[in-house]
């Protein structure tokens, strides 16, 4: 049994380390255009190898009481109670992730959570492990020192081991601990900030600035709720009134293109509406201000042979596409502003598209362009294996 225990803790090593690099590579947003070709490669193999680790986890569940007991100390079965909660939380998590259409979104939400956090306290803590563990590290410590009390009962002295972990562990808590919760926070954070703060970040420089409808400012919404991740496949684009100008045409009857000074004096709408990411984050209640996707449709005349909508990304890389009667439900908005404010241009700024009944990767930033076709189009992330039905749970 011993054997068969050591070879699954070897195995074991491998399955985590393997998950959390390849999910640290899905996770970060500054990756997203590099990998962008393996990304859908990269999540099958790590839901694959996810459910592979649940599978050993489950033919180990026979030996765990005999494995607990015959860990004696304290020091080693907290471990093992440790690694075998983190294991679980990352199962369970990971099975709601890879099956969110079928679950609540708070599930999800809180399965991402839980996820990522354990990920970042657990990366640490593995590093650790496999480094003490490497036999050169093994060579330099000093023996464990056995000696007998009076009585000739085994007493546990202070071995320098035990005593080089005592200092560590002080140490840790009383300098470290505080540093590594900042780096906690730091590594977890994707780049979506407060909407102050991205705003005061806006590369983008139109004017003049649309003047809010009173439905949006104050936010009807009363403020979104949640946070968005930044993400980009490009370098975030830069828009003034001189190099923005926005078009739609295509198989329509009178093409238009606005320049900023008339696009900011179309009618808009107030909505509040949820944003969803396949990634399994979600923001909630957010007022956008803008332009109905139908109302376009509407002004330029689709002719008859025209059968898909086609988005075009200022950042002259990213597509996507909707039929035409996904294009005309009510709530898939040419968005310009949010809770109140000029779309900033890392959250897809000065005009993004959303459709809110489906995944965000419909929701094309730096919206420049709008093409009536006739032909189906994949979109940037379809091309790479997205999903064509995004829509979001039913
Ligand atoms: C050692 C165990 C694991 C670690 C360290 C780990 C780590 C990660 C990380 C860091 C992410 C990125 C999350 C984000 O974008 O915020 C991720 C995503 C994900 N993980 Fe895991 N994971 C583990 C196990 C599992 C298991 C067991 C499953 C499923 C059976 C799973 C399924 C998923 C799914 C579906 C995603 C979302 C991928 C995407 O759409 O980008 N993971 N994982
Ligand atoms: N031009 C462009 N639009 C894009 C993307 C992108 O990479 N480039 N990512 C999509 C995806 S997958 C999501 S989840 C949302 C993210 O929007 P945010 O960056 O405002 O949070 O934008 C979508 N639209
Ligand atoms: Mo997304």
């Amino acid at each position: 049994m011993w054997k068969k225990l050591k070879s699954l803790h070897t195995y074991n090593g491998w399955i985590i380390t393997f998950l959390m690099i390849s999910g640290i590579l899905l996770f970060l947003p500054s990756l997203r255009g590099f990998l962008s070709p393996v990304r859908v490669g990269l999540k099958q193999l790590h839901i694959g190898v996810g459910i592979a680790s649940i599978i050993v986890l489950l033919l180990y569940l026979p030996y765990l009481k005999k494995h607990f007991k015959s860990r004696k100390q304290t020091g080693k079965r907290i471990n093992l109670i440790t690694i075998l909660s983190f294991i679980v939380i990352w199962s369970i998590s990971g099975l709601v992730l890879t099956f969110e259409k079928l679950v609540s979104e708070t599930a999800v939400t809180v399965s991402l959570f839980l996820h990522d956090l354990f990920t970042w306290i657990g990366l640490p803590i593995i590093l650790y492990h496999s480094i003490t563990r490497l036999r050169w590290v093994q060579k330099q410590r000093a023996p464990l020192v056995k000696s007998e009390g009076e009585d000739g009962k085994p007493k546990i002295p202070l071995s320098r081991r035990g005593f080089i972990q005592m200092v560590a562990g002080t140490a840790f808590v009383v300098f470290i601990g505080p540093s590594f919760f900042k780096w906690l926070k730091q590594v977890m954070d994707d780049g979506g900030q407060s909407l102050k703060s991205v705003i005061a970040n806006d590369r983008n420089q139109m004017s003049p600035p649309p003047t809010p409808l009173p439905a949006s400012s104050p936010p009807q919404g009363g403020g979104y709720d949640g946070k968005f991740r930044v993400y980009t496949v490009t370098e975030i684009p830069k828009f003034t009134n001189d190099n923005w100008s926005f078009t739609v045409d295509g198989m329509v009857d009178h093409p238009v293109t606005y320049r900023w000074d008339d696009f900011v004096k179309l009618k808009r709408k107030v909505q509040v509406s949820d944003f969803h990411c396949v990634t399994g984050w979600s923001v909630r209640k957010v007022t956008y201000e803008g332009i109905p996707l139908k109302k376009f449709l509407e002004k330029v005349g689709v002719k008859s042979s025209a059968k898909y909508v086609k988005f075009y990304s200022g950042d002259g890389v990213y597509t996507d596409a909707l039929s035409l009667d996904q294009a005309r439900m009510d709530d898939v908005m040419v968005a310009v502003l949010m809770d109140g404010e000029l779309i900033p241009s890392d959250y897809g700024g000065p005009v993004r598209l959303i459709v809110p009944r489906m995944y965000a990767y419909k929701a094309v930033k730096w919206l420049v362009r709008i093409e009536l076709i006739d032909t189906p189009h994949l979109g940037y992330w379809q091309v790479r294996g997205y999903d064509t039905d995004a829509w979001v749970r039913k």
